[in-house]
């Protein structure tokens, strides 16, 4: 029992003698944090399984292989092996002290097979591998392959074999910086291992109930550790509720440059653009100014990637909520992209998947889609969507306006003028429950002034109450 734990136990203990409630209270609260911060570390038998289970601590040279199918109904559609194996690329790119040594592309015709290639396209990627040497890994870009799979191409290329999953995973952990993020890429990897561990892995029954409980214990500590921070997010929303200031998530393929639009959109100069895959990983809120006046609230979120099972996606859930909540969703698609279409529809098909899970409407209808990196294309190319650059500030201005209309009709907020005595107290309460866009003396009786204000209709029904004559 640690210290912590068993001082709250004593002060328990004592506690109805003093009544001395909020001092256990705070004590109880160590205790937690404490045991919070620590969870990710403890359970040292099991970080050393999955550590050599996993294999990807020390830095990788990389041959990434891109399987496709070239017929059929597991075809992927909208998206070439190339534009794939450029993916992939960028994924290992994004790990520090990681490279590639090689990209190829081998069509199958299913991804069922135990060796997943046939005996040819085995023999040839042999034999490459082997002539480079110095390459000690092989991704393989495919979501996650059978660990039967995995244990024959390791036989096969006698190097440790990452699949999708593995690789974005890794990237995750890399990047996680906070409690929450780290949490939630924990439980991702434990999912991972649950699913493939037991799949065809030849463990004894003892040894599999062994492990069983130690995934089990893992989750739950993890789980209760999570719903906690999910029970502080949902205070900070009402929170944010209770201000009335209109949100704005910002959502879209991962490198997309969701961070760099709010950085133009705000002028936020301590938002940090980076060119990797999965840069953000935890919601972050952003103040900016309509052109009116208004204030909003922009809400930088996780990117979506494609063929990556859910489970490693719901584990951002609780951070897309926030997203899904949202009064608008603006949608940053990169149309530098030449896979751009496919990118679009995954990243539509996932939010409609998350609204679904989360019991809320279809978010579909609040979604404002914007093509950024327009400087990288062809001025005369049309997308049907509005074109900007988050880099050279084209088309800000306009979305910054079209996002206005779209909230004052979303939101039940209305712009309206309004006549109040000057220096009243009704331009008093305007100044602190509306935005005020203009204020200026009623010429006919200067007694007066006219406020053209946005206001929500709930306050406008409020003022009314109060101060109408
Ligand atoms: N040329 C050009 N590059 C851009 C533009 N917007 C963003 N970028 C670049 O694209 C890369 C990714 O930008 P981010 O804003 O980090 O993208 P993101 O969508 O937040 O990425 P994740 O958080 O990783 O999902 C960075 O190198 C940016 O400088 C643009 O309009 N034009
Ligand atoms: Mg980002």
């Amino acid at each position: 029992m640690n210290l912590f734990k068993r001082f709250a136990l004593i002060t328990r203990k004592i506690t109805p003698i003093f009544q001395n409630k909020r001092t256990f209270r705070l004590l109880y609260h160590l205790q937690n944090k404490t045991h919070d911060d620590n969870i990710l570390n403890e359970d040292s038998e099991y970080l050393t399984f999955s550590e050599n289970y996993l294999n990807v601590k020390q830095g990788k040279n990389c041959y990434i292989i891109q399987p496709y199918i070239k017929w059929g109904p597991q075809k992927l559609q909208g998206i070439t092996p190339e534009e794939q194996l450029g993916e992939a690329k960028a994924l290992i790119d994004t790990l520090s002290s990681w490279g590639v040594e090689e990209t190829i592309s081998i069509p199958l015709e299913s991804v069922d097979k135990k060796t997943l290639f046939k005996s040819g396209s085995l023999e040839k990627l042999r034999h490459n591998i082997r002539r480079h040497g110095n390459v000690n890994a092989v991704f393989i870009n495919l979501g996650t392959l059978k660990k039967a799979q995995i244990i024959n191409l390791e036989k096969e290329f006698g190097v440790p074999i990452l699949d999708r999953y593995k690789v974005v995973m890794h990237i995750l952990k890399q990047h996680a910086s906070t409690k929450h993020a780290k949490l939630q890429v924990a439980l991702a990897e434990l999912y991972y291992l649950q699913r493939t561990v037991f799949n065809e892995m030849n463990v004894g029954k003892v040894e599999r109930e062994k492990l069983k409980m130690m995934f089990q214990n893992r989750e739950q500590k993890l789980k209760n550790a999570i719903k906690d921070l999910r029970a502080e997010r949902a205070l900070l929303r009402s929170k944010r509720q209770k201000i009335e200031y209109p949100i704005v998530a910002v959502v879209g393929y991962t490198n997309a440059g969701k961070t760099s639009l709010i950085k133009a959109l705000t002028g936020e100069e301590r938002l940090k653009p980076r060119n990797q895959l999965f840069a953000t990983l935890d919601v972050t809120m952003h103040e900016g100014l309509l052109p009116s006046g208004l204030k909003v609230l922009y809400v930088d979120t996780v990117g979506f990637i494609s063929d990556i099972p859910t489970d490693l996606i719901e584990c951002f859930v609780a951070t897309l909520e926030d997203a899904i909540l949202a009064d608008v969703i603006l949608h940053v698609e990169d149309i530098s992209s030449s896979c751009f279409e496919f990118k679009r529809k995954h990243v539509l098909r996932t939010l409609q998947d998350l609204s679904k899970k989360s019991g809320s409407d279809d978010i579909l209808n609040k979604v404002i889609s914007v093509g950024n990196k327009c400087d990288l294309v062809a001025k005369d190319l049309d997308f049907g969507i509005l074109k900007i650059s988050s880099k050279t500030d084209i088309g800000v201005d306009v979305l910054r306006m079209n996002l206005e209309q779209t909230i004052l009709a979303g939101t039940n907020r209305r712009k309206l003028k309004i006549r109040v005595p000057a220096g009243s107290d009704a331009i008093r309460w305007l100044y602190k429950n509306a935005t005020v866009v203009a204020e200026v003396a009623d010429t006919k009786d200067t007694q007066f002034v006219l406020a053209e204000v946005i206001i929500t209709h709930a306050k406008l029904e409020k003022f009314k109450h109060d101060f109408a004559p």
